[in-house]
């Protein structure tokens, strides 16, 4: 449904307007491990590609992971596995089992699994109506995974959620590590996996990932008994029926991120190269809106759509303790972490004048071209000098440097660049 692709055009009534271009990025805070990090440095050969197995993989998001992994390791080096029925077209894509927890040791040993990524849980709303369920799935059936995760040396990924964050923790911004005090029980259950895995880390050397993600919108893939469901569901009932009954207030502003950019994401964490982790769990983001600004966005498309507001009370209390800025601000942090040396002199340029310049070279007559490709330049300047920069208006920002190798080797030949267009 193309509606749904309109999701990646909210970024002005997201609250995240200058920042859209780091939406795409993987927002680890900055005090571990830098935005976008280049995590695409780990490349496998076609005999050490991981054998990979994903539980639940008939949820959200399982299929849609299978078909990134397969492109990247190929296709019967990807496992889906549910205690369903496929459909017919999950079915010829790649290798399919049937997986409950009690034949996961089974699985691993006779298809050589090395990754593992976790995808069985109930979701928040189902989960606080049925609470022993959610202890079951959640926290029960996690500890096989675990066992068997450690015994047979897998790299496991299982996804945490904002849902694990509560009342207490800091809100804007929400750093990777805070107070936690969830209050409902799928929040509860998402920070003992996080908990455990960091355990087993430490004590067993396993190698656990985990992100915290927001509500994800996808099109061909229905989330189910989420609070953040709504965001996904209002696309359908808006094509389909015009209309939609929305279960939260219509200023419940939640984080949420488009599902590509989740799966990829997840796949540069799980192709993180360990020294790079300096956490085991790491928040993600990219935006967050009400359910109003999405009635007003999808209204632009649809100018029928009939939005009623029915509040449900235990998906309102969920989600207003979702109500989290993870996106870290500097500037409202009053600390940075900069991940290239203080020296590293690189060309920029004001945006203005880049859409400027793209403008004249647009409306240029074609007899004044000589070339079909110039370089455009305007300054030059180095890590030091911006902080010396921002530091005459914001007296106190702390900022530190701590190098990362690959984004310093990539700005050094920039560097290089930048000299070359300033002599012409
Ligand atoms: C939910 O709302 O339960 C999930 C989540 C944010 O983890 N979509």
């Amino acid at each position: 449904m193309s509606c749904v692709r309109a999701v990646r055009g909210l970024a002005p009534i997201c609250g995240f307007q200058s920042l859209a271009v780091l939406s795409r990025c993987v927002s680890f805070s900055p005090r571990q491990v830098a935005s976008d990090a280049s995590f695409h440095s780990v490349s496998f050969s076609e005999s050490d590609h991981p054998r990979v197995l994903i539980t639940r993989g008939l949820g959200q998001l399982g299929v849609g992971l299978a078909k990134l992994l397969r492109k990247q390791f190929g296709k019967y080096n990807v496992i889906l596995s549910d205690i369903r029925k496929p459909p017919a077209h999950v079915y010829q894509s790649g290798p399919f089992i049937f997986s409950d927890y009690k034949n996961l040791c089974e699985i691993v040993v006779n298809n050589h699994i090395s990754w593992l990524i976790h995808y069985s849980a109930l979701l928040s709303a189902v989960g606080e109506a049925n609470v022993s369920l959610a202890c079951d799935v959640n926290i029960t059936g996690l500890h096989n995974v675990l066992d068997v995760a450690t015994e047979h040396g897998l790299r496991l990924f299982i996804p945490s959620t904002i849902g694990a964050f509560g009342p207490m923790s800091p809100r804007n911004p929400t750093p990777d590590l805070c107070i936690q005090c969830p209050r409902a029980i799928y929040g509860v259950s998402k920070v003992h996996p996080e908990l455990m895995g960091e355990y087993y880390h430490h004590r067993y050397g396993l190698d656990f990932r985990c992100l915290r993600y927001p509500g994800i919108i996808s099109a061909d893939s229905q989330p189910s008994g989420g609070t953040t469901d709504y965001a996904v569901q209002i696309f359908h009932d808006a094509v389909e029926a015009g209309n939609f009954v929305c279960n939260l207030r219509p200023d419940t502003r939640l984080p949420m991120m488009f599902v590509d950019d989740c799966l990829r994401a997840t796949l540069e964490v799980l192709e993180a190269p360990a020294e790079v982790l300096s956490m085991r769990t790491y928040n993600i983001s990219t935006m967050s809106f009400t359910p109003e600004d999405l009635e007003q966005e999808i209204r632009r498309h649809l100018p029928d759509l009939q939005v009623t507001y029915e509040t449900d009370p235990v998906r309102q209390a969920i989600g207003e303790n979702y109500a989290v800025q993870i996106f870290h601000d500097a500037v409202e942090a009053g600390n940075f972490v900069c991940n290239l040396r203080p020296d590293t002199r690189l060309p920029m340029m004001f945006v203005d004048d880049c859409l400027r310049a793209t403008l004249e070279v647009l409306e240029a007559p074609a007899e004044v071209l000589s070339m079909r490709t110039y370089n455009i330049s305007t300054m030059s300047f180095t890590p030091e000098d911006l902080e010396q920069e921002i530091r005459r208006h914001l007296p106190d920002l702390q900022v530190t440097y701590e190098t990362d190798p690959v984004r310093q080797a990539i700005g050094e030949s920039r560097t290089h660049q930048s000299s070359a267009i300033q002599d012409v």
